[in-house]
């Protein structure tokens, strides 16, 4: 799959739209969609950018209320009468006078059959500029010299690349919390707050004198409009704040570089036996409580870099007491992690003003032990944040991918803000929940199913934070309606739009509308239907976002027998067999690298999560939940590449037989990027063949991965480890715990009838197929 390489760049598997769905032919009921087994769900990336995306200068035209949907290119149009019908609702609606000129040869934009997505641009109403970027920095302070030093080099390129315009403003914290007004160049004021108690946003702000403005409880912001602020231009904040804590870059880079150079560790003595105090909790409160008075619905981030765990304050995670080891998975599975759930609750609850407020919590997370990314998860996948995890500051995942937040043209990851989603669909189908990077708006109606999965109960969402690799996975249900009465049944298409409205990087609001139709198939007259239009790929993924909600959520819930029960009721009835002959067993080409897919994901860190902290986990999940379904796919089966002499480049089997002396593989995992080289490679390298003019081949060969990696990490954000091994070296765990065992495994074993639970641990893919077949074919 790795051939995806020039292969994706030709065919875009996400196709125009950027919509993959588990399923392309929908089932007509209820009872034949839990059939299927794998939910209808479709995995979308609301701002993809593509080449062809038009954008138009005007606002759309709506359908009329209440189901308001834009008009799209699946509009049937009456030209002479000037009328079109909504194809989701079936409503006839007169085209408004500046139409008037509309005609067969004269057709509008959002009509052109490749417009099923379009952007729209209209003009702003009032001529205001839009308003700048904000960037507030909170800094951990509560690091060793050296990592201090390598976030002071990080800051100091990421200012130079900042616009001049972007508002900036700096936190620092470790002990005590430091707010840094950035006014004066000369003169430093600090204001200081305590890291023991919890704060309200109140006291924040009569501490800095931003309370004054409205009187007392005025100031508690709420999105998009605090009442009882004073207004100017469209901005909102009490007289002079901003300026003496968020200053335009042009005019602070000075102040802000003098501020790094004199920035010290954290001076409070660390007692023998103890952690650091640090009070992350409090600091993001402070962050956000200013960002809260300044600038409430402007799109801005607060930008964490932490190095180590919160234990003081509102959301600590573990005590200072070196002998309290900070909580694992095991400890979390028993409850006996004290800290955990207290933790989460004030990050919740950060997460919901950030959400009130319109501003997004970027976490970037470098220690060598666990900072508390699964207690802050909830703050950052609930604002659209970024997050990335390392091992330490000085490491190219963190100074990589920190740059590449304020990077500019094509290299730019198009960072928008005030994003919504609206979802409209036809009529029998209803919208179970998101998962993904977003919070509902809470807009209940009728198209909202009982049956929530995720963000649910709504057909709208909030996403502060979003850029062109967001996705979100959205759940349907089919729940038909009395269809006598509908007008325009039978029916043999469905259709669903997604409308974005989100500020573009440029400052400008936009909309954008995706319309897709797909096919209703009467799957009672057989499945064939059904399995042309099965996506494995985007099954897989989604199966993976659910089941990882699922072990989240549901204290007891068996991952690995809910997948296993899960294929084998999905090959029963997919799969073509005599019953109870599992030689005469076989899967259509559409599903046939499904197993496969749920063998790995088995074995993935999503399912055995004991292997990893349960910081790792969190961010191994919220970046499944946000990525593409390609690159989700590589999380969960990483794709290999093998370079040999005779032969180009080539797909290799995920398995531990694809190693060989004379070759070097490439190994993709999303989050690390291995290179190994076979023992003679090694060799012949150590001993500087390559540098011999005779054995330019060889060079060649050797540089070939090299590049290839580098293709993949640029586009990548975080940026995946590299890791560059030979056999046999301690590195190559890296490959080997992604290969499937097959040279080491013996597959004589027999199971019991009727079992459901099929496969030990760690058996081969061949024996886990073996089984899988036995059992699909059980009469
Ligand atoms: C945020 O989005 C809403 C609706 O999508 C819009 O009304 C509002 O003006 C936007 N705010 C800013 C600051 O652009
Ligand atoms: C969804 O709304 C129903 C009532 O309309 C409520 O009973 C249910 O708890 C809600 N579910 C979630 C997950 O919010
Ligand atoms: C499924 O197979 C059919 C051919 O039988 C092919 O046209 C279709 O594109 C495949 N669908 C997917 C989602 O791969
Ligand atoms: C029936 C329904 O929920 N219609 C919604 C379609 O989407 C618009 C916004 O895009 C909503 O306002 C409608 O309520
Ligand atoms: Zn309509």
């Amino acid at each position: 799959m790795a051939a995806d390489l020039s292969a994706a760049a030709a065919a875009d598997p996400d196709g125009p739209d950027a919509v993959r769905l588990t399923w392309r032919s929908w089932p007509r009921s209820k009872v034949e969609a839990s059939k299927c087994v794998v939910p209808v769900a479709a995995s979308i990336s609301p701002l993809r950018t593509s080449p062809s995306l038009v954008v138009l200068p005007y606002a759309p035209l709506r359908c009329k209320p209440p189901c308001a949907a834009a008009l799209n290119p699946y509009a049937r149009v009456d030209f002479a009468a000037k009328i079109w019908i909504c194809p989701l609702c079936f409503s006839r609606n007169h085209f408004p006078p500046h139409y008037a000129g509309i005609s067969e040869a004269n057709v509008p934009g959002e009509l052109y059959p490749q417009c099923s997505t379009v952007e729209y641009a209209p003009p702003p109403l009032d001529a205001s500029p839009p308003p700048p970027p904000v960037f507030l920095f909170v800094i951990d302070t509560c690091l060793i010299e050296e990592e201090l030093g390598f976030v002071k080099s990080a800051m100091r390129r990421a200012i130079g690349l900042l616009p001049d315009h972007a508002l900036v403003g700096l936190v620092t914290f470790g002990t005590q919390v430091h707010l840094h007004e950035l006014g004066f160049a000369d003169l430093s004021k600090i204001y200081v707050f305590r890291g023991t108690k919890e704060i309200s946003k109140e006291q924040i702000l009569d501490q800095l004198g931003l309370a004054a403005a409205g009187g007392r409880g005025a100031v508690a912001a709420g999105f998009p409009n605090p009442k009882g602020l004073p207004q100017a231009n469209g901005r909102l904040h009490p007289p002079g704040s901003v300026n003496r804590f968020l200053l335009p870059a042009s005019d602070c880079e000075y102040t802000l570089n003098s501020l790094l150079d004199e920035l010290q560790t954290d001076q409070w003595p660390v007692e023998a036996g103890n952690r650091a105090l640090r009070c992350t909790g409090v600091a993001l409160s402070v962050a956000a409580g200013l960002l809260g008075a300044c600038v409430p619905g402007t799109g801005a981030r607060i930008i964490a870099l932490v190095g180590g765990p919160c234990t003081e304050g509102p959301g600590m995670i573990v005590s200072k007491d070196l002998s309290e080891p900070v909580r694992s998975h095991k400890d979390l599975d028993k409850d006996a992690a004290p800290h955990f759930h207290k933790a989460v609750k004030v990050y919740d609850n950060l997460a919901k003003q950030l959400v009130n407020q319109g501003h997004v919590l970027d976490l970037f997370a470098s220690a060598l032990d666990q900072v508390g990314v699964a207690e802050m998860k909830v703050a950052v996948e609930r604002t659209g944040g970024l997050v990335v995890l390392s091992e330490s500051f000085g490491h190219s995942v963190f100074k990589d991918s920190f740059k590449r937040i304020f990077e500019d043209g094509e290299q730019s990851l198009g960072l928008s803000f005030n994003g919504t989603l609206e979802i409209n669909c036809s009529k029998d189908i209803k919208i179970q929940g998101v998962i993904g990077p977003c919070t509902s708006l809470e807009k209940k109606g009728a198209l909202c199913s009982d049956s929530v999965v995720g963000q649910g109960n709504t057909t709208a969402w909030k996403m502060c934070g979003l850029d062109r690799t967001t996705s979100l996975t959205v759940f349907f249900d089919i729940s038909p309606s009395d269809r006598s009465s509908q007008p325009g049944y039978p029916n043999p298409n469905l259709y669903i739009q997604f409308v974005t409205n989100y500020q573009h990087p440029d400052g400008q609001m936009r909309m954008r509308v995706t319309t897709i139709t797909q096919k209703w198939v009467d799957s009672s007259a057989g499945t064939e239907e059904l399995v042309e239009g099965f996506d494995q790929e985007t099954a897989a993924v989604v199966l993976a976002r659910y089941i990882s909600l699922k072990m989240e959520m549901e204290e007891e819930f068996d991952a690995t027998r809910w997948l296993d029960r899960s294929l084998i009721r999905l090959c029963s009835r997919f799969g073509d067999y005599r019953k109870d002959d599992p030689t005469s067993f076989t899967l259509h080409p559409n599903l046939s690298l499904f197993p496969q897919f749920m063998f790995n994901l088995r074995r993935s860190q999503f399912v055995q999560v004991f292997n990893n902290s349960p910081d790792e986990t969190a961010y191994f999940r919220m970046l499944l939940n946000r990525e593409s379904i390609t690159n989700s796919l590589a999380m969960i089966q990483p794709s290999l590449l093998s370079y040999s002499f005779n032969s180009p480049p080539a797909p290799a089997l995920l398995d531990v037989a694809s190693i060989a002396a004379d070759r070097i593989l490439l190994l993709d995992a999303y989050f690390s990027i291995v290179i190994f080289h076979g023992m003679t490679v090694a060799q012949w390298r150590n001993m500087g063949y390559q540098n011999q003019p005779e054995h330019q081949a060889f060079a060649l060969l050797l540089q070939a991965p090299h590049d290839d990696a580098q293709l993949i990490i640029k586009d990548r954000f975080p940026v995946p480890r590299l890791v560059v091994c030979d056999q046999h070296g301690s590195q190559a765990r890296f490959l080997l715990a992604k290969l499937n065992p097959s040279a080491t495994y013996n597959s004589a074993h027999e199971v019991a009838p009727g079992s459901d639970i099929i496969f030990t641990d760690d058996v081969s893919l061949q024996v886990f197929y073996e089984h899988l077949q036995r059992l699909a074919v059980q009469s």
